[in-house]
């Protein structure tokens, strides 16, 4: 899948438009700060540092006067324009057999990543680890921020010209979510219509993070031969490991079982991108932004094979 020598593309999204808090677009620059890129590397990587991607050329040309929302859609040209930059980028380095590593930002960036992958990997299966399910569509959406809705993109269940873009090729028996536990009515109709795997905290608990990730893999990709895409949001760990981020949760994954997901995932030997978002370090004291980030290191760290090692 991957070519030789080993090359990781890292792309640092500065965006926040799919959400409504200020500091989400920092995330990047606080994980490369930490010194992820050097632990990338110690892992045996090559890292091809692709920048911190600011899209202010985007952000004033759309503006909030022009970008009223559709139908309850907030901000809606303006996540599509920069999902659709983002994706052909992810593509690019995908198609030069690179792992892509994309550093959130808000999750919205979801619809960009995995549709980038896609359209490189069209037997593509995802791990989405989230409290949430983030699969509104125009329809359900209550607050209407996007990054609630990227899924729903992914799959073609929401349909509005502006996001035509998004091709809707992932088929609903491609996408497990591990770590659910905020989940609205509406969602939960779509994500029992479609039949799409889940595991919540409940089946967490019940099974331990093992089985779950098993079953799991097991559903998307029985033989194990498809490439993965994990896309990560950091509110699928407890608020007591990741607290700094915009819409916590309590009663989630602990930092090992978050872990473990990103280790056993990689294990596969199949793993070709993995995003990392919601990590938001303007929304707590410092001491605890930095708990957040180190997990998000942590994470994708595993992710990358630190335990193979
Ligand atoms: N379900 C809610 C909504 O659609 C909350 C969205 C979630 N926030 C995230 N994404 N961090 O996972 O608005
Ligand atoms: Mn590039
Ligand atoms: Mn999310
Ligand atoms: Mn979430």
């Amino acid at each position: 899948l991957l070519k030789d020598p080993k090359t990781v593309a890292v792309i640092g999204c500065q965006f926040r438009g799919g959400q409504g808090k200020m500091g989400v677009e920092q995330g990047p620059v606080h994980l490369v700060n930490a010194g992820l890129l050097g632990q990338i590397k110690e892992l045996g990587w090559n890292v091809r540092w692709d920048g911190y991607q600011s899209y202010e050329h985007l952000e004033e040309k759309i503006t909030v006067e022009t970008d009223p929302n559709i139908g309850r859609m907030r901000r809606p040209r303006l996540v599509s324009n920069v999902c659709e930059e983002v994706s052909k980028t992810v593509e690019q380095h995908a198609k030069e057999g690179q792992f892509v590593l994309t550093l959130g930002g808000d999750h919205s960036l979801g619809m960009a990543t995995i549709g980038g992958t896609l359209e490189v990997y069209p037997e593509l299966c995802v791990v989405w680890v989230d409290a949430h399910a983030d699969i509104n569509t125009p329809e359900t959406t209550d607050l209407g921020w996007l990054h609630g809705m990227p899924v729903s993109f992914l799959l073609g269940i929401s349909n509005v010209p502006e996001y035509s873009w998004t091709k809707g090729k992932l088929h609903p028996s491609r996408i497990a979510y591990i770590g659910l536990r905020d989940i609205e009515a509406g969602e939960k109709a779509t994500l029992k219509k479609l039949g799409i795997k889940t595991f919540s905290m409940h089946h967490v608990d019940k099974y331990g993070i093992g089985g779950v990730v098993k079953m799991a893999l097991d559903a998307i990709n029985p033989t194990r031969e498809r490439p993965i895409h994990l896309s990560f949001d950091i509110d699928s760990l407890d608020p007591q490991f990741a607290p700094s981020t915009g819409t916590p949760v309590w009663g989630g994954l602990t930092f090992r079982e978050g872990r473990y997901i990103c280790e056993a995932v990689c294990e596969t030997g199949k793993l070709i991108a993995m995003d990392l978002v919601e990590v938001n370090p303007c929304l707590t004291d410092p001491a605890s932004a930095k708990r957040t980030v180190a997990a998000g290191c942590a994470l994708v760290r595993a992710a990358l094979g630190e335990e193979l090692l």
